[in-house]
């Protein structure tokens, strides 16, 4: 049986003692359960009470939080739980589970995406996790059901190559992207979510500009994980924008006789300018990408 570490951030959450102490019923006395605290200190001694490691956080921010107690743990197995309430302690246990019965996938998440009460997002946060999802999955060539993921288990060893890292802003993709850009393999399994009920959403003061920020830190390392995809697909769609509005001119040259649309002619040609740079954008630096592999490898 491999031993199990569990990191729950906290940021004065009235349910997070109960949910520890469910950690433990549920995963076993013997797991090592590490708080990473970020509350006031009348929040804090009810954490303390329930025996977890709890330890004042140093650095800011959740990913920070969830590095901080990840590199504290002793477990073969990391995992991580958002004790607010909104996630239950047994879909962990299913996550952990199905990450130790699993060679191939070094981090397993839990996806609140197919069974999402109506009432536990706003439209707008809805689509976001959508979006963010579904543009993960071109880039890293995965198929997360949810990125956005208040539960989930790794390998120590996988995150053993993350180690020493600066976590940037990106919630729980930070984890995805820097795993997958080292060749390890994830996967999520639906789990249920709850509406957060008591106090308010910690994470961000503005959750669509962190969704911003997420997003543009996995389209900012993807350029390096797959510059091809990227760079080839944004020049496809300025190529093919380039030949329907081309197209139109044409047609009207022919209806008409005349070129008269001499400012929509010179759009369509830029579109496919840029477009073709683009793609052969891509082509580079996927070649060079290729020939640093080559060195890599031959070392
Ligand atoms: N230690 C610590 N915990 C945090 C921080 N930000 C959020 N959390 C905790 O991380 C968990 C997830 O945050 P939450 O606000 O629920 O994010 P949401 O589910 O995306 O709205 C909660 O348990 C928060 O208390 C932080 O900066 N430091
Ligand atoms: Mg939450």
């Amino acid at each position: 049986m491999k031993n199990l570490s569990v990191i729950l951030p906290t940021m004065n959450e009235e349910h997070a003692p109960s949910i520890i102490r469910q950690v433990y019923s549920v995963l076993g006395r013997d797991t090592e359960v590490i708080v990473i605290d970020k509350s006031t200190p009348e929040m804090r001694r009810p954490l303390e009470e329930t025996g977890a490691k709890v330890v004042i956080q140093k650095t800011k921010g959740y990913e920070n939080a969830l590095m901080e107690g990840f590199r504290m743990a002793n477990g073969d197995i990391i995992a991580s739980i958002d004790p607010d309430g909104t996630y239950a302690v047994e879909d962990l246990k299913r996550v952990v589970n199905e990450l130790k019965n699993d060679e191939e996938f070094a981090f397993i998440a839990g996806s609140r995406l197919e069974r999402l009460p109506k009432d536990a997002m706003t439209p707008t946060i809805r689509f976001g996790n959508w979006f963010l999802k579904s543009m993960f999955n071109i880039l890293y060539r995965s198929r997360m059901g949810d990125v956005m993921n208040g539960i989930f288990a790794m390998r120590k060893d996988a995150f053993d190559t993350i180690r020493y890292m600066d976590a940037y802003r990106a919630g729980t993709p930070f984890f995805e992207i820097e795993l997958v850009r080292r060749g390890f393999k994830i996967r999520s399994i639906p789990i249920s979510y709850k509406p957060r009920s008591g106090s308010k959403s910690k994470i961000s003061k503005a959750k669509p500009f962190y969704g911003v920020t997420i997003a543009y830190h996995a389209v900012r390392y993807a350029r390096d994980y797959s510059p091809l995809l990227l760079f080839g697909s944004i020049g496809l769609v300025l190529i093919i924008m380039g030949l329907v509005l081309g197209a139109f001119v044409f047609s009207n040259y022919l209806q008409t006789g005349t070129l008269n649309e001499i400012g929509r002619a010179l759009i369509a040609f830029m579109l496919i300018t840029v477009g073709f740079l683009s793609v052969i954008s891509g082509l580079i630096l996927d070649l060079l990408l290729e020939i640093e592999k080559n060195i890599v490898r031959k070392r």
